[in-house]
Parts: C-alpha cells; sequence; structure tokens
C-alpha cells in the first residue's frame, strides 16, 4: 500500500515536481517561450539544445517549478503538421506547429494580385491542411462592383473544385459568425494581403485578445511580448487562433515542380489522361489539361497560375 503523505508535502510537491505535464507553446523566442499548461497556467519555458527548438503551437512534456513560473522542456511531442514561411531567397522556414486549417483573407480592396488565391491554395495542399476562403468587406461589394464580382466568380469555382468559402465583414457587428462557426475547435491561420482586414478579423472574434497578449507577457522574464511574434491565441467558441502578421504576404517557398503539381487538386482526374505520366502540362504533347483549358474545363486563370508558379518557385 502506498505510504500517506502528510498535507505539506504535497503541497510542496505541487510547487516544485519532477513529473512530467503536458503543455503547449504558445509563442516560441528561439532559447525559450512562453507555455500554457494543460491547466491553463503559463510558464516561460527554457528550452535544450539537445531536445530541438519548438515552434508557437508545439505540444510539450516540461518539468514546472509553479512557485517560480518557469519550466524547462523534457520532449517535444510528435507534430500533426507544420506551417512553413517562405524567406526572399524562397527558403523555407518553420513557423508553427499543429495547424489544422489556413484562412485565406480577401477583399475587393485592396485587391488581389491575379494568382495569389491559387498560389496559396498550392501551400496548403503541400502542407496537407484545409482551406477556408474568406471574402471580407462584404460592406465594399457595390463600391468595388467589377473587383467583387471577378473574386465572386473564382470564389465559386474553387468551392466547385471543394475549397468551402465565406463572406465576413467587420466594419459593422454581427459580419464573423460564419468565420467563428468554421474556427470552431480548430487550429487556424489567417493569411493574406496587407490591408485584407485580418488584424480587424481577429479582433472582432477574439474579444480578449489584449488580456491575452498582457498574460503572455507578464510570464515571460524581460516581461514584454511584441505583437509581430507568432503568438496562439484562445477562442472563446474553442480552438485556437495562430497569430503570425505578414507570414505569406506574397511569397512561398522553392518546390519540386511536381508538388506545385499536385497543389492544383483539379489536375487529379486529368493528369492520368496525359500521355506522360510525368507530364508537367506545360510543354509536353497530347497533355489532358491543356486540353481542357482549351475547351474550357478549366479555367485558364488556374493554368497560367499553375505555370507562374512552375516559374517563380519550382525547381
Ligand atoms: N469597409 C471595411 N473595411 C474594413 C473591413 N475590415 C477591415 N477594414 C479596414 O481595412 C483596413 C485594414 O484592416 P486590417 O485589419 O489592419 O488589415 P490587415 O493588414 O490584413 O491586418 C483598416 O482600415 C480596417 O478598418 C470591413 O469588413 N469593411
Ligand atoms: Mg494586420
Ligand atoms: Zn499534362
Amino acid at each position: 500500500m502506498a505510504q500517506l503523505k502528510p498535507a505539506y508535502t504535497l503541497l510542496y510537491l505541487t510547487a516544485m515536481t519532477n513529473d512530467l505535464i503536458n503543455a503547449q507553446v504558445i509563442t516560441s523566442y528561439g532559447a525559450h517561450g512562453v507555455v500554457r499548461t494543460d491547466e491553463g497556467v503559463l510558464l516561460e519555458c527554457r528550452y535544450r539544445r539537445k531536445i530541438g527548438r519548438p515552434l508557437c503551437g508545439d505540444r510539450l512534456l516540461i518539468k514546472a517549478n509553479y512557485a517560480a513560473a518557469e519550466a524547462s522542456l523534457e520532449k517535444i511531442l510528435p507534430r500533426t503538421s507544420s506551417f512553413y514561411r517562405g524567406d526572399a531567397r524562397l527558403n523555407k522556414h518553420a513557423v508553427a506547429a499543429n495547424l489544422e486549417q489556413i484562412i485565406i483573407v480577401v477583399s475587393p480592396w485592396p485587391e488581389p494580385p491575379i494568382h495569389l488565391i491559387d498560389r496559396y491554395l498550392v501551400a496548403v495542399e503541400y502542407l496537407q491542411l484545409e482551406a477556408l476562403l474568406v471574402l471580407n468587406k462584404a460592406d465594399l461589394f457595390s463600391q468595388y462592383q467589377a473587383a467583387s464580382e471577378q473574386l465572386q466568380t473564382s470564389i465559386k469555382y474553387l468551392e466547385s473544385i471543394g475549397y468551402p468559402a465565406l463572406e465576413a465583414y467587420c466594419k459593422n457587428p454581427g459580419g464573423t459568425g460564419q468565420l467563428e462557426q468554421a474556427l470552431t475547435n480548430k487550429c487556424s491561420i489567417l493569411v493574406g494581403l496587407s490591408g485584407v482586414g485580418k488584424s480587424s478579423l481577429i479582433n472582432s472574434i477574439l474579444p480578449d485578445k489584449d488580456i491575452q497578449t498582457r498574460a503572455v507577457s507578464a510570464a515571460t522574464r524581460k516581461g514584454t511580448h511584441t505583437t509581430t511574434a507568432t503568438t496562439l491565441y484562445s477562442l472563446p467558441v474553442g480552438g485556437e487562433i495562430i497569430d503570425s502578421p505578414g507570414v505569406w504576404e506574397f511569397g512561398l517557398w522553392q518546390m519540386p515542380g511536381a508538388d506545385i503539381e499536385r497543389g492544383f487538386i483539379d489536375f487529379n482526374e486529368l493528369r492520368t489522361s496525359c500521355k506522360f505520366a510525368n507530364c508537367l502540362h506545360s510543354h509536353e504533347p497530347s497533355c489532358a489539361v491543356k486540353q481542357a483549358v482549351a475547351n474550357a474545363h478549366l479555367p485558364e486563370s488556374r493554368y497560367n497560375s499553375y505555370l507562374q508558379m512552375l516559374e517563380l518557385f519550382g525547381n
């Protein structure tokens, strides 16, 4: 039979324990970060080189010292996904872990450059994550009618091949209900051009964002937390949102042409009919994808996005 411990030893044990406990990284600074235990306690966590460098969103096993509000990293648990950004040299860098959904935000103004949505969708497929297209600033549709209609047409096509989409606005209250539903109980990130309304959407769905930010600041030894650091926020509806300002503004990273090709999911049922099994649908003869464009079964703009991506990011 286990020996009964006096109360003071139990108190001591809860203050300083050698037990491994589960936690998630809220923000990561390189050699340390802020983690939240499954009980909801924020602790500054020191990393250890031989264990690795956790990313925002990583699930960890830690040893906690609650009295000192600190912890040490013992193990990074296996990731269900990794999210990357590309740098100016098109190299990829991991920025977050365990994301499930990428929210691609577009607006009639500023209008997205042609091919931007298709480009993001290739990355979504490469990362094997879910995508959600959000057409924001719905209150501006009548003012920017041509741009809005063009966007709606592209989005309708993307919906027809399987990508969910919804409209939102955050100038007036009540415009983010559908989005909140789509975020429930998932870990998501918002991407898109500067000015499309990502911060406004986040403020609308995360009314306590400032409170959460201050709690992270308080947990860091230096007492500051910059708003540009990739940070995980808990949603009131359940689930999380990772805020990483500017993460996919334009660029992605270099990837094999075959990965770009797989990122166009509407090529799936065509590629088996190409003459060459490894057809990249550019200069090859008897290409079913080119044929589908000629027959208007595949939008020319999608195909042009594909060719542009092969040129810019293919290797
Ligand atoms: N008309 C209108 N303007 C919006 C809406 N959402 C955001 N904005 C405005 O668009 C500008 C850029 O928004 P912001 O959230 O900073 O975009 P971000 O750069 O993607 O984070 C700001 O002036 C916002 O007030 C919307 O739904 N309708
Ligand atoms: Mg912003
Ligand atoms: Zn082909």
